[in-house]
């Protein structure tokens, strides 16, 4: 396997060099958060008044944890630890759910994100020969322009044609001859359930590679990706408030990501106590943003669950890999007394070969009872007319299911395109129990 690296001395570091490294970076960070009011009030607090608190990675444990509700009672510039003036970029989630949470970079901050972009970009074997086709939303939302920048450092040929328009997406990705995408799992798996309206088959397109993320997805939905169209996919995981993507990204060997330690530390703890995790034992992944000066956050706890992989890979980056994400702290549901988390469901559905590229949880009460439905889109191949088989289908999956998360569920197949999708990140909860 060809190996390649951005910078090689930063991704292959002794660990004892990137802990030595995340202590004075955490000092630095410490400083630059007590230029704003609230860390200062928060830090003192515990104890906390000058980087000189800090003098090993166990001191990490004495800072206190920050939450998505610190950066919304913060909107929009409590968190600001730079003059204005020196802010080059704004990011902002879109706040449907609430206020909304903004980021700040300096120039300098730009430089370090789009390094690690590049980093993560040449980790899975991209180099100037790559055309990119970044299908992710441009503006506010991070996934369009922090991959951008990072691959046209790494020198691809960069084609920012943010989300949507599937039939002009497909159109680009034969005309420039696109070798590598940047979208979300499910406009991925929509996309393909178009292709024959354009008509195309993925042995027309020079596709080689994806980078997924943005969303939850199981392990069969990239299996699933990855046989449809032919390529290989590559997991990245990041949040706005982490700066975006660049957090996380598979290399090519594709066995969980790397997350860049001498940029981020990287904690996993029970989100009931708050206690740390060893590696290896799933909790929520708990992240600090080493090179941020302009807004400084630590021990932010992203409600996103996973586990550590303390293995070295045989890539010979020494910065540790994350798993898949699991689930989130706030995605489980609670049906009829039994905890399910969807991505249960997603991986048992997207392992049933004659399942499409679409579906969707739908919740609602039966009396006092709660009633589960899983709908699916089938290929249309199936649809036959001849029903015993379809039934023979309802039932497979209706048991693989229930073999799964234990309850019962009500299964409905659909045709391709039935079903309602996202072109950016896919919403498949359906939950109407409370509303009745
Ligand atoms: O989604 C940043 C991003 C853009 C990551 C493009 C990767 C690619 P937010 O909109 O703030 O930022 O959403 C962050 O999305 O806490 C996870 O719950 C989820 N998420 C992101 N990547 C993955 C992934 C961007 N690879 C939230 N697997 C995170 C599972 C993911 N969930």
């Amino acid at each position: 396997m060809d190996i390649t690296y951005w910078n090689k001395d930063i991704e292959t570091m002794d660990r004892s060099a990137i802990e030595a490294l995340q202590v004075k970076r955490l000092r630095e960070l410490v400083d630059q958060s007590l230029k704003t009011e609230f860390y200062k009030k928060r830090l003192s607090r515990a104890g906390i008044t000058s980087a000189d608190d800090i003098q090993s990675l166990d001191d990490l444990r004495r800072l206190p944890f920050n939450v998505k509700d610190d950066l919304r009672q913060n909107f929009p510039t409590g968190l600001l630890a730079v003059d204005m003036r020196q802010v080059v970029r704004v990011h902002s989630s879109s706040g449907t759910t609430g206020i909304p949470t903004v980021i700040y970079l300096t120039q300098q901050d730009m430089d370090n994100w789009t390094n690690l972009i590049a980093r993560s970009i040449v980790a899975t074997g991209c180099c100037q020969d790559d055309v990119f086709q970044n299908m992710m939303t441009y503006g506010l939302f991070t996934g369009g322009l922090g991959l951008h920048y990072g691959a046209e450092r790494v020198g691809m040929t960069v084609i920012p044609v943010g989300g949507g328009n599937t039939q002009r997406q497909v159109q680009i990705m034969k005309d420039f001859k696109t070798t590598v995408l940047h979208v979300t799992p499910s406009y991925l798996l929509h996309i393909h359930s178009k292709l024959e309206n354009f008509n195309t088959e993925p042995n027309d397109l020079y596709l080689k590679k994806a980078f997924l993320g943005a969303e939850p997805y199981s392990e069969n939905t990239c299996l699933k990706l990855e046989e449809l169209y032919g390529i290989d996919a590559y997991n990245s995981y990041g949040l706005s408030e982490m700066n975006g993507p660049g957090v996380a990204f598979e290399c090519v060997y594709k066995q969980d990501m790397h997350v860049w330690e001498d940029a981020y530390i990287l904690e996993i703890i029970d989100p009931e106590t708050g206690e740390s995790l060893p590696d290896g034992e799933k909790g929520e992944v708990v992240l600090t943003n080493l090179v941020r000066s302009a807004m400084p956050l630590f021990r932010y706890r992203t409600r996103d669950l996973a586990f550590v992989h303390p293995e070295p890979c045989p890539c010979g980056r020494t910065h540790r890999r994350l798993s898949r994400i699991l689930g989130r702290t706030d995605d489980m549901l609670i049906i009829n007394g039994v905890n399910v988390f969807p991505s249960q469901i997603e991986e048992v559905v997207m392992a049933v070969p004659e399942v499409g590229t679409n579906y969707l949880i739908h919740l609602s009460k039966q009396g006092t009872l709660d009633r589960l439905t899983v709908k699916v889109e089938i290929y249309a191949k199936m649809f036959t007319g001849n029903m015993k088989e379809l039934d023979a289908l309802k039932k497979k999956i209706t048991e693989k299911l229930r073999a799964s998360i234990t309850i019962n569920p009500h299964v409905e197949l659909h045709e391709p395109g039935a079903l309602p999708h996202s072109e950016g990140k896919a919403k498949r909860v359906f939950d109407e129990r409370e509303q009745l």
